[in-house]
């Protein structure tokens, strides 16, 4: 049983009856755990406010470039720039890559909203990167979506599909891509277009990618799926 100590409660407990604990019968700690637990009301301050904060909190990254700069990702070829909130890469030559995160992240997923601007080829994400010549990475393009490996330095095609009707350049598309043992799917406005199956990386940090093409991301977002399991457990 935990005593509370105040005016308030004392009187209450009065009211029913109820006879407090005798002065100075009661440890320090019990006292000092009483003060701090919520008086009476519980949950009454704003559910939604509570779970927003909650999702902040469950993320291991996330950036909307509202501050207005690259803080936190190492670019490593391509023309990146943070624009108008937007991380804007916007060469159509080559390869363009930029790196963020950690490098002991195993099962997460990474979100991104991504645009085509100008090009005719591929850009996405990048998920377990270990190096320049490891990684997965979760393609995008007007007639293909794909995952892709790179290991040692040489691509491997783990799953493909063509989207119908081909993918639009200028529109925003909501991107993730979920790494989990072995298992790697690809995810276009919120719907699973891809699943394989690989064990040749099994952590590293994500990346934005792209060949000859330019494009633009905003909020991306890594989410251990751990613990986005156990909310979604938790919520039902
Ligand atoms: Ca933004």
């Amino acid at each position: 049983m935990v005593w509370i100590f105040g005016v308030a409660v004392m009187a209450a407990l009065a009211s029913l009856g109820v006879s407090p604990a005798p002065a100075g019968s009661e440890p320090l700690a019990s006292e000092q755990q009483a003060t701090t637990a919520p008086a009476g009301d519980e949950g009454g301050n704003g559910e939604e406010d509570a779970e927003g904060d909650e999702k902040k909190a469950k993320a291991l990254f996330f950036d909307d470039f509202k501050d207005g700069d690259a803080k936190g990702w190492k670019e490593i070829n391509g023309r990146w720039s943070v624009k108008d909130d937007q991380y804007v890469q916007s060469t159509h030559r080559g390869e363009s890559r930029t790196i963020a995160g950690d490098a002991s992240w195993t099962d997460y997923a990474v979100e991104a909203r991504m645009m085509l601007t100008e090009g005719k080829r591929d850009a996405g994400i990048i998920a377990r990167y270990v190096d320049d010549k490891n990684f997965y990475f979760m393609e995008v393009k007007a007639k293909a979506f794909k995952i892709q490996r790179k290991a040692k330095g040489k691509w491997h095609t783990v799953a493909e599909a063509r989207p119908k009707p081909p993918i639009p350049h200028n529109v925003w598309l909501d991107l993730r891509f979920e790494v989990q043992g072995d298992t790697l799917r690809h995810y276009v406005n919120g719907k699973l277009k891809l699943e394989g199956k690989d064990k040749t990386h099994a952590k590293g940090k994500i990346g934005l990618r792209s060949f000859q093409q330019a494009m633009k991301y905003d909020h991306v977002r890594v989410t251990a799926l751990a613990e986005e399991q156990e909310q979604k457990e938790g919520k039902e």
